[in-house]
């Protein structure tokens, strides 16, 4: 550090040509203000810190190395990608991340150019680089392409159809694996334990001076078969062997904390033309943070905290309530039932597990990221007998939306789904929103779907999925706390398919699924202090419905409202389903459906997302008093809008 210049020279580099004029010799400093920058941004904002530090000099090197945006850089997940943002014209908007109207926290198009492609999701880096690495050649351009996909993505199953894919195609493309040895949790699976055996095979440390050698090693110098079988050997003694049996070219382990070792592979493989390589790069989660070395899950995802001390502001537990109350809950049931079990896919924390596992470590198993695979596990678990909860967030539940159909619904196995995240998440944006999982569910033939309208309720719903036992249920409950009611010891099984009227009323009828019946009681409050009595019901089931409540409430109100945290095709959809093939819908009571709106929500605090999608407590009264035909004052109307 000290032979370092004082001139800062992040504040020369705005945009990454700026970067390519640096001297080799300056990037170096220029690495480390970045990642002093990235630990101040994360401190005021709070959001995903350990990945992006392991990264600093990657980004660095990369951008120096090539030329960006024409070469297309594609960070997987894209939580890993704020260093990256600070080099491509966003430094000055970085204190805004995943804040309202501010910075995405992951890679967006739309935000951009030097973000080819918006991720969240894990794992689709390779696909879509190769698809971009295709649509170059049909196009006769002549760009790079670069995945950066870290190891705890590369157990997903869609990376290594990739990889199936691009290593036969031979198509030009570069594969960077950024192995850290961790995922959110440890890492899990057969492939974590083959990278740790490369990176200890003792090559790594062979190779601390192989940057000159391997000048003559790259795809583009082997041209005889001779060199080839060098070539292969080298695999073979670096045990690259697996990834060169698919057609990649492996280069590795090197050091990704390392300038003077990523700069000269980088260059050599920069515009080589070859077919597709594969640069294995071993970096540290956190890496230059203290506080963050240090922490089990190496600051992963972290609250607004103190730079110093590294204390966070306030628990950047990834198990709030909701998630606890469920954990505790199966735990509780597993205590007396030994046939329940526990599938998550690489989010031990995220969905609580992490508690059940301490208590039952032989039935609770982490597949990796790796949903799709999970699904049909807990299947298989199901056909034996066995009493699986699969705890899969709503948004990552989609990746598995097949083997939902065709491993679990068609074949009625009782595989129960914990939906945690249901409806809008706050910081994390659309692409972690809980927004489609009632549509998609509730259509399946034979599902039972339930919302939780509160912690309570939830633990009843874990109780209803751990006793149905002859087909697929799934219970949804929200990010964050619980509304605060007293909990049961253990939750009591439900009659399956039927609700609960909360308060009695006569003209106007609100009928939640799930946690907006909150709102719907303060929007009852405010109804009814009009002079119109609201009944607030629960409806705790969107599959089966229950007919007999849905029927008297029509029948006996002038309006009914639905309500859910879900999009248009789920909740509300089944109920007009059944009113109008019952003759329901014409008998006077004006029947109006609130669903998240046709949008994809920007990441904001939750309560502000669920005004802009004209779910809370006054848009619920003034949907009921439209639908009865009073607006109100127009400066009531002004002051609900
Ligand atoms: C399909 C999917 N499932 C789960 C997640 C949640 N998730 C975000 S980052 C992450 C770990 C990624 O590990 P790795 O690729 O090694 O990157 P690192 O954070 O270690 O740099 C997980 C499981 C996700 N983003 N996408």
């Amino acid at each position: 550090m000290s032979s370092q210049s004082k001139t800062p020279l992040l504040d020369q580099v705005t945009l990454p040509h700026q970067l390519r004029a640096l001297e080799e010799s300056q990037l170096r400093q220029l690495a480390d203000e970045l990642r002093r920058e990235t630990i101040d941004a994360v401190s005021v904002t709070g959001g995903h810190l350990g990945a992006g530090l392991g990264v600093v000099e990657l980004s660095v090197a990369l951008h120096y190395v090539f030329n960006t945006p024409d070469d297309r850089i594609v960070w997987d997940v894209g939580h890993q990608a704020y260093p990256h943002k600070i080099l491509t014209g966003r430094r000055d908007r970085i204190r805004t991340l995943r804040q309202g109207g501010g910075l995405s926290g992951f890679t967006k198009r739309a935000e951009s150019e030097y973000d080819p492609f918006g991720a969240a999701h894990s794992s689709t880096s390779i696909s879509s680089t190769l698809g971009m690495a295709v649509a170059r050649d049909l196009a006769g351009k002549d760009n790079n392409v670069i995945a950066v996909i870290g190891d705890g993505a590369m157990s997903a199953g869609m990376a290594y159809e990739a990889l199936n894919n691009a290593g036969s195609r031979h198509t030009r493309q570069i594969v960077i694996l950024n192995d850290n040895d961790m995922s959110i949790a440890p890492p899990v699976g057969a492939m974590s334990a083959y990278f740790a055996r490369l990176v200890s095979s003792g090559t790594y440390h062979g190779f601390r001076n192989f940057a000159k050698q391997l000048t003559k090693r790259l795809p583009k110098f082997v041209q005889t078969k001779a060199k080839q079988a060098e070539h292969y050997a080298r695999g073979m003694a670096a045990g690259g062997t697996w990834f060169e049996e698919l057609g990649f070219y492996y280069v590795g382990p090197i050091d990704g904390h390392n300038l003077d070792h990523l700069l000269p592979v980088l260059k050599n493989v920069r515009d080589n033309d070859d077919g597709p390589v594969l640069i294995h790069v071993v970096t540290q989660k956190g890496k230059g943070y203290e506080p963050a070395e240090q922490s089990a899950d190496k600051y992963h995802g972290v609250a607004k905290f103190d730079v110093i001390t590294g204390t966070q502001k306030k628990s950047a537990s990834n198990a709030p309530a909701y998630t606890k109350v469920f954990a505790h809950s199966l735990a509780k049931h597993a205590e007396r039932d030994d046939k329940i079990v526990a599938v998550n896919a690489a989010m031990p924390s995220g969905t609580g597990l992490d508690i059940f596992g301490k208590q039952f470590p032989d039935r609770c198993f982490d597949v990796g990221i790796a949903e799709q695979h999970g699904v049909t596990f807990a299947a298989g678990l199901a056909t034996e007998g066995y009493k699986p909860f699969a705890a899969i967030y709503s948004t990552f539940l989609q990746r598995a939306y097949d083997q939902v159909v065709h491993d679990v619904a068609i074949q009625s196995l009782p595989v129960r789904f914990a939906i945690d995240r249901a409806g809008l998440v706050g910081a994390d944006g659309p692409t972690h929103a809980g927004s489609f999982d009632i549509t998609y569910l509730a259509t399946l033939p034979g599902f039972v779907v339930m919302a939780a309208a509160d912690e309570a309720e939830l633990m009843h719903m874990v109780a209803t999925a751990a006793a149905i036992d002859d087909r697929p249920s799934a219970f949804r409950y929200p990010r964050g706390e619980g509304v605060g009611v007293e909990l049961p010891e253990i939750g009591e099984a439900l009659e399956i398919g039927k609700g609960r009227v909360v308060r009695e009323g006569s003209k106007i009828a609100l009928l939640s699924f799930g946690t907006r019946l909150q709102h719907c009681l303060r929007a009852a409050d405010e109804l009814t202090a009009k002079g119109y009595p609201t009944t607030v019901a629960d409806a705790r089931f969107c599959k089966p419905l229950d007919e007999d409540l849905i029927r008297s409430l029509v029948q006996n109100h002038e309006v009914l409202v639905t309500i859910e945290e879900g999009a248009i095709g789920g909740f509300g959809s089944h109920v007009l389903q059944f009113l109008a093939l019952n003759g329901l819908l014409d008998k006077g009571c004006k029947v109006r459906p609130m669903t998240l709106p046709d949008l994809f929500i920007d990441q904001d605090k939750p309560e502000i997302m669920y005004d802009v999608a004209g779910l809370n407590a006054p848009h619920i009264v003034q949907m009921a008093l439209s639908a009865i035909g009073d607006e109100g004052t127009v400066e009531e109307a002004d002051q609900r809008a």
